[in-house]
Order: C-alpha cells, then sequence, then structure tokens
C-alpha cells in the first residue's frame, strides 16, 4: 500500500477520536465519576473477555499512587502483528479506531461487556496518557498521549508516540497489560473510588467462575483477591448470607441453547419477597427481560411438573402460578449472546425474544434432570411446600391486595389528618418532606412554602418491614399515612403516575435514631416502593451540626471540617452551638438550614446495583444475627450505615 493512503487513514483514525473528546457523553454517557469508571470497565472488560474464552485466568486492576489506573491480564496479548487493512499493528487499531473490538476475531472475541461498550479507543481518547505492554516472548511497547495541537490550537486525541516496539526484553509471562491515565481536562473528577471498583470487581468474580480478579491500591497498599470456584452458587449463597434457606446447596443449571450460553442458580429462603438478579455478557439487568421471563416460566412449568408426578397437586388442582413460586426465591441468571438489545426506561432490559425459550429450555431440562436424583428429591419437596403455603396466602394475600388497593381509598379517607399538604397541584414543584419528631415537625409547617410543601411528621419509629408480611404492613398507621401522602400504592398495585410530590424528603435528626428511621423508610420504599428511588424521588435532607455565631453573625457547618472554616469566617468572638436535633432549631432556622431550596443540601438516594443493597438490606434488617455482628464489625464506620444506597449530594 502506498505511503500516502496510510497517512490518510491515519489521520481519519485520528479524527475519530478527537469526536470522542469533542462529545464525551456520546461515548460514555457521563463525565461525572461514572464516565471516569466507565472508561476503566471498557479496558477491564476486554481481560475478562480473554478469560471468558478461556485464555486466561486473571486479571489484576490496579489503582497507581500518581492517579493513573491500570489492567493487567495473562491471555494471549493483544495481537502484535500488522493489521492486514488498516497497514498497521493489532494494538494500534485496537487504541486508535473506534469500535475496533472484535474486529479481528469474531468468533470467540464478541460475546461480554466489549459488545455493549465502546472499545478501548475511547478509554485512549478520554486520557492524558496510555501505555501497553504485550508480554509474548519479549516485551512490546507502546504509548499514546492527547496533546495540544499549537497550529489549530485544538487538543488531539490519544496519538501514538512512536509504532509498537519491540524491547527485544525477554519475558516468561504472556498478557497484556494497559496502564492510563484519564484525562482531567474531560472529567469532572479523576479520581477512581475503590469501594465502586471493589465492588464490580467482586461482582466479575462472581459471574466468572474461578477467574481471579486482583485489585490493588497502591497508595493505602490495600489488596483484595475475587476468586470463586462456585460461581453463581457462591453469588446466591452471598446473597442468601442473611436469610435462612430452605437448603443448603443452591441448584444449578448451565448450558448452551442456540448458541445462547445460559448459567443459573436457585436457592429458597423463608422470606417473603423474591431476590432475582439477572445479567447479559456480565452486564446487570436490572430491569429483567426476555431471560428473566423465560427462567419464570421454566421454573414454575418444571416445579408443577414435578408437583404432579409426585401427586402433591391431584388431577382436580389448578396449577400452582408463577406467583407462588416467587416466595423466598434467590436467583442469579446470567446469559452470554451476541447482537445484545437493551430496552426499557433504563436501558437495561434485556429485548432480544430469543433469550425466552432459550433460558426457558435450560431451565427445564437442567432442573428436570436434578429432580430424578434421590437425594435432591427432598429439596424440591421443600420448595413445593413453600409453594403451596404461599399458594394459601394467596388467597390471604387477595385480601392484602384489596387492601393495597384500599390504599388508594385510604388515599380518599381521612388517614392523613397528620399531613400538612401543599396547595399546589403540580407533582414535578411539590416536595413532600417526613420528619423525625412532632416538635421539628412542628417547626416545618410554620417555615415551609406552603404552596409546594408538604410536612409528614412521623411519631416515634416506623416498623421494620424486612420482618412483616404485606397484610401485617399495611395495618401500620405511619406506613398507612405515608402510602396514602404519595398516592402511588403498592408493591404490585405501585404506579408511579399517581405521585404527589416529586421529591420525597427524609428530614431525621444527624444522630442514632435518625440514621434508623432513614433506614426503616428507605428499606420500606426498597421493597414496595423500589421506583420511586430508581427514578429518583427520594432524597435525604442535611441538617446542619453546628451553628457558628456572634453578635449577628450566623454560619451553620454541616460537618467537622466545615466547622473549622466556618470557625474562620467569623473570627474571634465566635461560639458554637452544636445542634442535637432538628427540634432545636426555631422554624426560621430549619427553613433557611435544611428546606430553604435555594440553600439547603440534599442528598439524592441512588440504587447502583440492586443486587447488593437487597444483600445489606437483609444483612442489616433481617433475623441472621451473626451476618449482621460481621457486617457491622467489618464496616464499622458509623458514618455509612446508610450505605446499602448509595447517596449522592445535589
Ligand atoms: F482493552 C484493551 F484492549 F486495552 C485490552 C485488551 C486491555 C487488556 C488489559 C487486555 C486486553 C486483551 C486482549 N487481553 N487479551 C486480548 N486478546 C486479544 O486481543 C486477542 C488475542 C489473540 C487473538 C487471536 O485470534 O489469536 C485474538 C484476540 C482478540
Amino acid at each position: 500500500m502506498a505511503k500516502n493512503s496510510y497517512k490518510a487513514e491515519d489521520i481519519k483514525i485520528l479524527e475519530g477520536l478527537d469526536a470522542v473528546r469533542m462529545r464525551p457523553g456520546m461515548y460514555i454517557g457521563t463525565t461525572s465519576v461514572r464516565g471516569l469508571h466507565h472508561i476503566l470497565w471498557e479496558i477491564v472488560d476486554n481481560a475478562i473477555d480473554e478469560a471468558a474464552n478461556g485464555f486466561a485466568n486473571k486479571v489484576t486492576v490496579t489503582l497507581h499512587k500518581d492517579g493513573s489506573a491500570s489492567v493487567e491480564d495473562n491471555g494471549r496479548g493483544i495481537p502484535i502483528d500488522l493489521h492486514s487493512k488498516a497497514g498497521v499493528s493489532g494494538v494500534q487499531v485496537v487504541f486508535t479506531q473506534l469500535h475496533a473490538g472484535g474486529k479481528f476475531d469474531s468468533d470467540n472475541y464478541n460475546y461480554s461487556g466489549g459488545l455493549h461498550g465502546v472499545g478501548a479507543s475511547v478509554t485512549n481518547a478520554l486520557s492524558e496518557w496510555l501505555k501497553v505492554e504485550v508480554y509474548k516472548n519479549t516485551i512490546y511497547q507502546m504509548e499514546f498521549r492527547s496533546y495540544l495541537d499549537k497550529e489549530t490550537g485544538k487538543v488531539k486525541s490519544g496519538v501514538p508516540v512512536a509504532p509498537l516496539k519491540d524491547t527485544k526484553i525477554k519475558t516468561k509471562k504472556k498478557g497484556t497489560f494497559v496502564r492510563f491515565m484519564p484525562d482531567a481536562t474531560v472529567f469532572e473528577t479523576i479520581k477512581f473510588s475503590s469501594e465502586t471498583i471493589l465492588k464490580r470487581l467482586k461482582e466479575l468474580a462472581f459471574l466468572n467462575k474461578g477467574l481471579e480478579i486482583e485489585f490493588y491500591d497502591e497508595s493505602l497498599e490495600y489488596r483484595q483477591i475475587f476468586k470463586f470456584d462456585g460461581g453463581l452458587v457462591d453469588f446466591v449463597k452471598y446473597l442468601n448470607a442473611g436469610k435462612s434457606v430452605l437448603y443448603q446447596e443452591p441448584l444449578y443449571a448451565q448450558a448452551e441453547k442456540d448458541g445462547i450460553v445460559v448459567e443459573l442458580a436457585v436457592q429458597y429462603t423463608d422470606a417473603y419477597v423474591d431476590s432475582v438478579y439477572s445479567y447479559v455478557n456480565n452486564i446487570p439487568t436490572a430491569e429483567g427481560g426476555m431471560h428473566e421471563t423465560g427462567f419464570r416460566s421454566g421454573l414454575t412449568r418444571i416445579l408443577n411438573e414435578f408437583a404432579r408426578d409426585k401427586n402433591i397437586l391431584k388431577e382436580k388442582d389448578d396449577n400452582l402460578l408463577g406467583d407462588d413460586f416467587k416466595e423466598g426465591l434467590t436467583a442469579i441468571i446470567s446469559v452470554k449472546m451476541q447482537s445484545v438489545q437493551f430496552e426499557g426506561q433504563t436501558k437495561t432490559k434485556l429485548g432480544n425474544p430469543e433469550a425466552r425459550p432459550a433460558v426457558e429450555h435450560v431451565t427445564v431440562t437442567q432442573l428436570g434432570e436434578l429432580m430424578k436424583d434421590k437425594k435432591r428429591v427432598k429439596v424440591f419437596e421443600t420448595i413445593l411446600n413453600k409453594a403451596l403455603s404461599a399458594a394459601k396466602a394467596r388467597l390471604a394475600a387477595k385480601k392484602a391486595k384489596e387492601i393495597a388497593r384500599a390504599s388508594k381509598s385510604i388515599e380518599a379517607q381521612n388517614l392523613v389528618g397528620k399531613l400538612a399538604n401543599c396547595s399546589g397541584k403540580k407533582p414535578e414543584l411539590n416536595e413532600l418532606f417526613i420528619v423525625e419528631g412532632d416538635s421539628a415537625g412542628g417547626s416545618a409547617k410554620q417555615a415551609r412554602v406552603r404552596q409546594t410543601q408538604a410536612i409528614l411528621p412521623l411519631r416515634g419509629k416506623i416498623l421494620n418491614v424486612e420482618k412483616k408480611k404485606l397484610d401485617q404492613i399495611l395495618q401500620n398507621e405511619e406506613i398507612r399515612t405515608i402510602i396514602s401522602a404519595l398516592g402511588t400504592g403498592i408493591a404490585s398495585e405501585f404506579d408511579i403516575s399517581g405521585l404527589k410530590y416529586h421529591k420525597v424528603i427524609i428530614l431525621s435528626d444527624a444522630d442514632v435514631d435518625g440514621s434508623h428511621i432513614r433506614i426503616l423508610l428507605l428499606t420500606f420504599f426498597f421493597r414496595y416502593m423500589r421506583e420511586l428511588i430508581t427514578a429518583g424521588h427520594v432524597y435525604i435532607g442535611m441538617p446542619p451540626l453546628y451553628k457558628v455565631y456572634k453578635n449577628n453573625v450566623e454560619e451553620y457547618a454541616y460537618d467537622d471540617s466545615q466547622l473549622a472554616e466556618k470557625i474562620q469566617k467569623v473570627g474571634k468572638g465566635y461560639q458554637v452551638q452544636r445542634y442535637k436535633g432538628l427540634g432545636e432549631m426555631n422554624p426560621g432556622q430549619l427553613w433557611s438550614t435544611t428546606m430553604d431550596p435555594s440553600t439547603r443540601s440534599l442528598m439524592q438516594v441512588t440504587i447502583d446495583d440492586a443486587a447488593e443493597a437487597d444483600r445489606l438490606i437483609t444483612v442489616l434488617m433481617g433475623d441472621e444475627v451473626a451476618e449482621r455482628k460481621k457486617y457491622i464489625f467489618e464496616h464499622a464506620n458509623f458514618n455509612k450505615e446508610d450505605s446499602f444506597a448509595k447517596i449522592k449530594r445535589s
């Protein structure tokens, strides 16, 4: 190929990367801390792919002292030979061509995150520099940089410093190492979160049985290794650690059907709700989709067959319903397939129709095999007993549903006596403050903007819903009041379109009781009104901890580091008041510190990882004392008691 055309090609490639830098949001969604992690996941996904395809069994992620991150695997190494079309090394193609992933070897390089992702070139485009090493008898190196082009005044992204170089240094290692420095001019922050990374790596280790994933934080000298030889079985056991299980070993199935690799693990507990989590190509599908539907119908079908076979269901009896098999069900479904389509509000629902029969088939045939095993018959009988009692409870639950439906009429009833409603009729503008205690509630009522702010004082603690059935929960007065105030109904009757306040703000004291009330409310929302949280309607109000004052100057501090700052600001002769509770503030102070939209500080409650949040809630709110103690001991940082729901300031 003529030299000129190679050059032209090269320029086009670089323009591609420049486009990524111009509009990062188009490629990674956001330049927030989430986007920052996204460019790390692009690299991690590629290493995991190599392992998932059977060529590597170890992946290491390191956060370096200089702020850069690196990922290493022990696989075949990114191809170093010249790529026939591009005329440059495979390494250069991977890092400079958009969507290069899978270009050379579509047979085995195409499952997993890479499919969903945008490729390593995007990470390169959004990095100040990126260095690659490939270990294949000798060490190969290549480096890319972004720099300001003085002629055009524009930034050129991800430009090769030199072609791939064979250093001729001998090595026994095999694999690929990629280290990059995120570009501080692109991202709002370039500080990676160890917590975020650890959570995801653990999940990936569960999803890829036997794969060793190591995390190392150089500055903290903190190392963590995840390796689960049981894979999804270990995942389910982990999720159920805080629950009483009905049998010890989760049921497990794995098979390929019509090109779709299906893997699942199932274990029942004595819980009342189900905890089913699904993935496609290692990506969580929070909204479920075709694979989940296939699983549920397969499970229902095969368990009914078992019940008929064993005469647990007589001829005259009706089949048990899908809902009867939900109670106490913990399951993980993981599928790997080509051409994934995501649907749904948050694009986390698997849309491919072919996934449904594939998962249903694998569920029916593999669980069907397990049933034939004499040693397992008891397990299935136990499940059936649970489902039968659920079916009985279904009638009772029907009554409960009527109560839930009546929650619409609860609204009509004047149960909301304590609620000081707002006068405005636009839910988008309206806010509901759920306030701890009658005295703070009283102040809030005086301080509020009547048109848009409603106040609901809570007396004492609310019910721990984790330990109760729906019909009992619906008898609790505080909960009925909340349901009727919100206007959405709950559980299967939940309908977000009825929501009367687009901000639901929990206002409780900054002490142990306050955080307990907060966690009880969040637990209730998580279990019975989850969409309220996922749609971003739940907030936590932040009352100040201190007032620093002198004569007629008043400054508020929300934490200890701010306190020092405010003391400086107020200067000599200052006095400090420490607020022990909301009740100590007069209406004016409560307004300006906590309620005034122009000055207050709210934290929005989000759920990044529903499976982890679910597990944490069970551990913190359930019956299993040993597991709770263990958790609290391991996380003995009491500022973090809300950590099951990730909270971000807004
Ligand atoms: F993201 C990335 F590209 F930067 C990256 C890729 C980062 C890391 C840490 C590892 C990898 C990677 C890629 N590990 N292993 C591979 N494998 C290949 O690219 C590869 C090797 C051989 C063959 C073949 O057909 O012989 C095919 C492929 C795709």
